[in-house]
């Protein structure tokens, strides 16, 4: 057995059945330990696109996605892509190849700090040590990406340990789960208290909180408690589209609890006067740090796994008699409720096309089982408001455009059977605009929609608040046929001016069964709510 053949034994154990990937010659002994063992390898066209899909695969199902790069440069283009991963608190593991450790410090070929340049962006980063060592190595790390808080981790893997014969057998080890960190029964008390005593509470929540069985446990607590919870999982913070109009309760709340959320800038610091100045604070996250500026306003901060905790909360709160108070429904109402002249430019049929529109013909095709990514400037922006229904995958709190049609392409290799849509900015689709190409060869059939406005709208809206018309520079781009880049590459492509091409066209993409690209002419008009300061973008 070699050591790449020990390291693909324990990615099995740990349920691996996909890694995404770009070659390299320190890793081709990895590719060669693949054949025959059931795990297959998704050969992108760059090294972030294969980092952005282990992240939405991680998303998706909860277990940590494996993105597998080269040395050096290789490992270098991923390292952008580990930042959204992490913002996202996304479970996933980044393995690079590395050079030969006889080599280590010589010059070798592609030699570079490479667990320090991945440090910054990671959970934990380190470089492989021994050829035996490495399946704990993986184990090692799954535990880690999948513990408290879900994020990525790094291990860079010399090539001599990875083509390196063992010769006493090694036991695969299996997956481990990190100790979890429970709330004190006094804390859960408190916490229910506080509930009680407030007539206005609110619960923010982080992207991992938002998931699939966090989700769950959250809306359980919502349902017994009466207490809402709204997410905080757009670059744009507490001005984020899709919340409506319940971002404006948020000043309103006497209670807000940061359950498995930091008070960073997405929420204004938990200062005022995003928060009201009387507001009572509370936060419960694996690393529950008090801002200074806030501390005499936290009047709970434990150091707990949000999951379990809102577990023990919900089983705590069962005991107990709430009432449901009219602020319930007033934050829900809040969050249904859109500006009365979206309907009207739903339904304008004016070219070029309003944003509303186009999202108006898309919300035909989202239904309960569809795979929504939605990335980029203004347009992404729109959508993020407009758009129903549907599990979401958006860029998220890194703010870094560009892994759309990465994470789409994830989505459809965690999940064939269901839909997968994707609607970028046409900036932001330049960025993996080749993964087309990956969807053509390994038949993944998405379907993208681009909001064409030649701009990079969202800087221009921006040069216009900052600088006046007049100094709005260099954010041009071209009315490009991306659908007929997306035909070059092998998949179907769709362009459309006016709104009686629109639905028809959508239709054609759909049923094409091939990787398309709707590319959709739309008016570059600003996104629905926009302020500046922090958390603008
Ligand atoms: C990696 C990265 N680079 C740059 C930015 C800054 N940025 C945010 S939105 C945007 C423009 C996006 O343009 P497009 O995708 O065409 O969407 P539009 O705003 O035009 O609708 C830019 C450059 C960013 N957020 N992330
Ligand atoms: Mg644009």
């Amino acid at each position: 057995m070699t050591g790449a053949a020990l390291l693909v034994e324990t990615l099995r154990t740990h349920g691996v059945k996909q890694i995404f990937s770009l070659s390299g010659n320190q890793i081709l002994s990895v590719y060669d330990a693949t054949i025959g063992r059931d795990i297959a390898l998704v050969h992108t066209r760059h090294e972030a696109a294969a980092t952005h899909m282990a992240d939405g695969w991680g998303r998706l199902t909860e277990t940590p996605g494996v993105a597998l790069v080269t040395a050096g440069p290789g490992h270098l283009n991923a390292v952008s892509a580990l930042y959204s991963a992490l913002m996202a608190e996304s479970p996933m593991v980044l393995l690079s190849g590395h050079a030969p450790r006889a080599q280590r410090g010589r010059g070798a070929f592609q030699e570079i700090d490479q667990a320090g340049a991945a440090r910054p962006v990671v959970k934990a980063a380190w470089v492989a040590e021994s050829a035996e060592g490495l399946g704990n190595d993986i184990a090692r790390a799954f535990a880690v990406a999948n513990s408290g808080r879900p994020g990525p981790v790094h291990v860079s893997l010399p090539g001599d340990l990875l083509e390196a014969k063992l010769t006493e057998p090694i036991a695969v080890p299996p997956p481990t789960r990190l100790e979890v960190m429970r709330l004190p029964d006094a804390a859960i008390r408190r916490m229910l208290d506080l509930f009680a005593e407030a007539k206005r509470p609110l619960i923010l929540l982080g992207p991992a909180m938002a998931r699939a069985r966090r989700r769950q446990i959250v809306d359980r607590l919502g349902e017994i408690t009466g207490v809402p919870a709204l997410v905080m999982e757009s670059p744009r913070g507490v001005n984020d589209p899709a919340l409506h109009g319940a971002a404006s309760c948020l000043p309103d709340a006497d209670l807000v609890l940061l359950l498995g959320k930091a008070a960073d800038y997405s929420v204004r610091f938990a200062q005022p006067p995003a928060f009201a100045p009387g507001a009572r604070l509370a936060r419960i996250d694996i690393d529950a740090m008090t801002p200074p500026s806030a501390s005499e306003r936290f009047v709970l901060s434990v150091a707990a796994d949000p999951e379990i905790a809102t577990a023990q909360l919900v089983d705590a709160a069962r005991e107990r008699a709430w009432q449901r108070s009219a602020w319930t429904d007033e934050v829900a109402q809040a969050r249904a409720t859109l500006p009365a002249e979206w309907a009207a430019h739903a339904r304008a049929d004016r070219a070029p096309l309003h944003p509303l529109r186009v999202c108006a013909a898309i919300q035909r095709h989202v239904r309960d089982e569809t795979l929504l990514v939605i990335d980029g400037g203004e347009f992404g922006q729109w959508a993020q408001a407009a758009l129903d229904g549907g599990t979401r995958l958006i860029n998220g709190l890194s703010g870094s455009i560009g892994s759309a049609i990465p994470l789409a392409l994830a989505a459809k290799v965690a999940h064939p059977g269901r839909p997968v849509v994707a609607i970028v900015g046409d900036g932001t689709f330049g960025f993996h605009a080749m993964e087309m190409d990956t969807a053509v060869r390994y038949r993944l059939p998405i379907v993208v929609i681009v909001g064409n406005d030649a701009r990079w709208n969202a800087e221009h809206q921006l040069q216009l608040q900052h600088y006046g018309e007049a100094r709005a520079v260099a954010c041009a781009l071209l009315p490009t046929r991306y659908d007929r880049l997306v035909e070059g590459l092998g998949g179907h492509g769709e362009h459309v001016e006016r709104a009686e091409e629109l639905e028809p066209a959508l239709a054609r993409a759909v049923a094409s069964g091939k990787p398309a690209c709707v590319n959709v002419m739309i008016d570059g008009v600003a996104a629905p709510t926009y302020r500046r300061g922090p958390g603008a973008h």
